[in-house]
């Protein structure tokens, strides 16, 4: 296994903080023996957890503003996997990369399948891009792409979709993410029932190319870069296109792509419901789509989410949703930030772990408002640091994965090693 940061100073690094660990992880297994939990099952199911990389994340990100790249920007696909295996060396909760298309396209598939596998790392859902004009593109997708009213611009973003899916099964890839940013900036611009019947249209073509072991997931996003209306603004648009297009096709949640406050621990459980939740894009936000790091502005609402996702686990073992980190890293050293989001986000999964269903569902059916609440509270403020670091640690891993990352001095050395000359396009989204 290629391994970025030299395994001696993650040696070095562990063993710092191995005896407390020690400590810590013992005095934590007592006190959830005493709930009758076995914290070595708890860690088994974080050891198992993973949660994609986008591969464009690990490029610095950016907003219509400026963009303020730090020094070793990754310069082409193969660079941006080797900042990957970096996260996954010492993070090994993200063993897989979500690539993006055309940013990540290569001649020899195969060979970047081997060289992202050298570092530990396969593909996860594929993404395309419709949201953007290409060089050498013959029809601009200014008004739209696979909602477009011209049927030969519709064709051109459909066979760019197919052509993502041919790309994503020589990467070994099993799924396709279609976003689109379709939509109207004026009332009276588009007709709100033609733009979603050639959304489904397109859709079906796209989803007749998918091959049977597939799923194919659609995407809603309540604004931009449309900025009146969206053609998959929200969940219900999603989950009727979605039941339209057939069994493959199931809905993606993008934890920034919702009106403020509105309550998304309920849609994962109205999509479970139907059947129909596909994936989830990890980020956080303040006021709109801002990609932030993954709980660094509301935990609480990413923890409420995990315990309906653990309660749809537990009530359909079949259910297995596609997990990636979906957040643009402006201020951050981007393999930092999504290394720090991979942590909370498992510390959130196993804190959703530790709730006692059996009790929570008592003090429901006894209308017990403040018990029921407070089922949840001890399991979100239970400190479950010692069963994460723990587990990536039993894996090899980083029991700091910040701490470790700074004394390999990797952004130094990448600095060094890839002159400024550009990110290839890492895209900005
Ligand atoms: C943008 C979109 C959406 C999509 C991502 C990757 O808002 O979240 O998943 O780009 O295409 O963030
Ligand atoms: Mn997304
Ligand atoms: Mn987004």
């Amino acid at each position: 296994m290629r391994t970025p940061i030299d395994p001696s100073i993650v040696a070095d690094q562990n063993e710092i903080r191995a005896a407390e660990l020690k400590r810590d992880y013992q005095y934590l297994g007592e006190k959830l023996a005493r709930q009758n939990i076995n914290i070595e099952t708890i860690k088994n199911k974080i050891a198992e957890f993973s949660v994609a990389i986008p591969s464009w994340g690990v490029g610095t990100g950016g907003t219509r503003f400026a963009r303020f790249p730090m020094g070793g920007e990754p310069r082409n696909v193969f660079e941006k996997i080797e900042d990957c295996g970096v996260i996954q060396q010492l993070s090994k909760t993200t063993n897989t990369v979500s690539p993006h298309f055309p940013w990540d396209n290569v001649d020899d598939f195969n060979e970047l399948r081997e060289y992202a596998a050298a570092f530990g790392l396969g593909f996860d859902a594929v993404n395309s891009n419709t949201f953007q004009d290409q060089k050498e593109q013959k029809h601009s997708y200014k008004f739209g792409s696979l909602t477009h009213s011209d049927a030969a611009t519709r064709q051109q973003a459909v066979d760019h979709n197919i052509e993502v899916i041919e790309a994503g099964k020589k990467l070994g890839s099993k799924a396709l993410t279609v976003w689109v940013g379709d939509g109207s900036n004026f009332a009276g611009q588009q007709s709100f029932t033609n733009a979603f019947n050639h959304y489904l249209d397109s859709n079906a073509k796209i989803y007749a190319a998918l091959p049977d072991d597939w799923q194919m997931f659609l995407e809603h996003k309540i604004f931009e870069p449309a900025f009146y209306s969206t053609v998959i603004q929200d969940w219900g648009s999603s989950l009727l296109a979605a039941q339209t297009l057939g069994e493959k096709c199931k809905c993606l949640v993008d934890l920034g792509h919702h009106a403020p406050n509105v309550n998304i621990e309920m849609i994962v459980a109205r999509l479970h419901h139907a059947k129909k939740l596909g994936g989830f894009h990890f980020n956080d936000s303040k006021y709109g789509d801002d990609d932030l790091d993954s709980g660094s502005i509301n935990p609480f609402q990413l923890f409420l989410i995990f315990n309906e996702l653990v309660e749809a686990g537990a009530r359909d073992a079949q259910f297995n949703p596609a997990y990636m980190m979906d957040q643009s890293h402006n201020v951050t050293d981007p393999i930092e930030s999504l290394m720090n989001s991979a942590d909370v986000i498992s510390r959130t999964y196993a804190r959703a772990l530790l709730v006692d269903h059996k009790l929570l569902n008592q003090y429901q059916e006894e209308n017990d408002a403040l018990m029921a609440y407070n089922t949840l509270r001890s399991a979100y403020e239970t400190d479950v640091s010692a069963i994460v670091q723990q587990a990536r640690l039993e894996q090899g891993g980083a029991i700091d994965t910040i701490a470790t990352y700074r004394a390999s001095e990797y952004r130094k050395k990448v600095t060094e090693a890839r002159p400024s000359s550009g990110n290839a396009s890492s895209g900005i989204v």
